[in-house]
């Protein structure tokens, strides 16, 4: 077990639904900790960036429109095991069959437009993260 960061970003239709709150909010009571935070409305260039596995599969486009359309919410997120707690916490990529007590199972009905995105491995949190945050714009647990 260690200490690890994640990328959380709250999606669009996060954003439109008045969910960031609620999304802070969960991440918050399960004792992580919001080590940096921005709201951007990204550009195409970023979400392809951020997406780059999926460059190439049928939905890509329709991904990139979807998270260009409106601002996101930009997290980096620390504490024990984060990486694998935060995926636990938002549930599997399918609103429709993510179980009830997980934010998407909570809050969406698709596969696309799913809340919340967040790192699945200890390499894409490390990508992720570097595309939007440099190092003097995360809170250092050494100052905490
Ligand atoms: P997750 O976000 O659960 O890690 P990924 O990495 O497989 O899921 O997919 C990244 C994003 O791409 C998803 N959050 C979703 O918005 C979108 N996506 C994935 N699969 C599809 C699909 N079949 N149709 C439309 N959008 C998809």
């Amino acid at each position: 077990m260690a200490v690890e960061r994640t990328f959380v970003m709250i999606k669009p239709d996060g954003y439109e639904r008045g969910l960031i709150g609620e999304v802070i909010s969960r991440i918050e009571r399960k004792g992580l900790k919001i080590v940096a935070m921005k709201l951007k409305k990204l550009s195409r260039d970023e979400a392809e960036r951020l997406y780059s596995v999926h460059r190439g599969k049928p939905f890509f486009n329709e991904l990139v429109d979807f998270v260009t359309r409106n601002p996101v919410v930009l997290m980096i997120v620390e504490g024990e095991s984060a990486i694998d707690v935060v995926r636990t916490l938002i549930g599997p990529t399918d609103g429709r069959k993510a179980p009830p007590g997980t934010i998407r199972g909570d809050f969406s009905l698709s596969i696309g437009e799913n809340i919340v995105h967040a790192s699945d491995s200890k390499d894409s949190a490390e990508y992720e993260m570097s595309l939007f945050f440099s190092d003097d714009e995360v809170y250092s647990s050494k100052t905490r």
